[in-house]
């Protein structure tokens, strides 16, 4: 039987082998929740970058949307940040666009986890998709929580006990404690994951950034069924 493992933040990456396993990268505020609504909205692929100046330069250059976020706003001279509702207001047109992007964390876990087999986003929006992808991939998989500049955190801890309890009858979720400890979490914020989420620092900073609809809108489960997936340096 496969096992689904968590790896709190990408600092303990060195402690987790990626390769022969599925890394789903998973920032539910904001990163990987923003990127699925944009492949939900008609982004053909997405290039995450470290670098402000490199996601200006694929927008100059190769004419991709361009959207940064630094410690939770919009960086300046960007067409984007890093909510979701930018791909959903109409307010810049990006159907049929490539989105270069760079944000905190979110960027940099899916950067950090290339020797994977596999690398796939994971947010509540995409669920049961991501459950499915590695019912039918059949390999070991290991969650990537991006956590904040290195530290843990509970959104994406509790996103990791949800995708759990969903794979319990196909996956080995007891193994680790990590898993353990995740899908105990899972247990408490589910009746009321949006009240649950309130204690958490990032929803607090959020809120002070008055970007409260954004965790909202991300903690919706299931909304999009589809899985971003890394291919020749790209997300599509
Ligand atoms: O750190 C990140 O990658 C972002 O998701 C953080 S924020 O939600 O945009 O503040």
């Amino acid at each position: 039987m496969p096992s689904l493992d968590i790896c709190f933040t990408p600092e303990l990456l060195p402690l987790y082998d990626l390769r022969g396993r599925v890394a789903v990268v998973v920032d539910i505020l904001r990163a990987t929740s923003s990127m699925v609504t944009a492949f939900a909205a008609g982004v053909t692929h997405i290039v995450p970058v470290s670098e402000l100046d490199d996601c200006r330069r694929l927008g100059l250059e190769q004419g991709h949307l361009t959207a940064a976020e630094r410690d939770g706003r919009q960086a300046e001279g960007f067409d984007l940040g890093n909510s979701p509702f930018g791909y959903l207001d109409g307010v810049v047109a990006v159907r049929g666009r490539a989105v270069a992007i760079t944000t905190t964390n979110g960027t940099t876990a899916i950067h950090r986890s290339l020797s994977a087999d596999a690398v796939i986003l994971g947010a509540f929006l995409n669920l049961e998709a991501v459950a499915a992808f590695l019912r039918r991939t059949g390999k070991d998989a290991v969650v990537v929580c991006a956590g904040w500049k290195g530290k843990f955190n509970l959104e994406d801890t509790v996103f990791g006990g949800a995708l759990a309890e969903l794979l319990q009858a196909d996956f080995d979720v007891t193994s680790s404690d990590a898993t353990l400890a995740a899908h105990h979490l899972w247990q408490q914020a589910k009746p009321d994951l949006a009240g649950y989420l309130l204690q958490s620092s990032h929803v607090r900073r959020l809120n002070s950034l008055e970007a409260n609809q954004d965790m909202e809108f991300c903690v919706q489960l299931n909304e999009y069924n589809l899985v971003p997936i890394w291919h020749d340096g790209r997300l599509v």
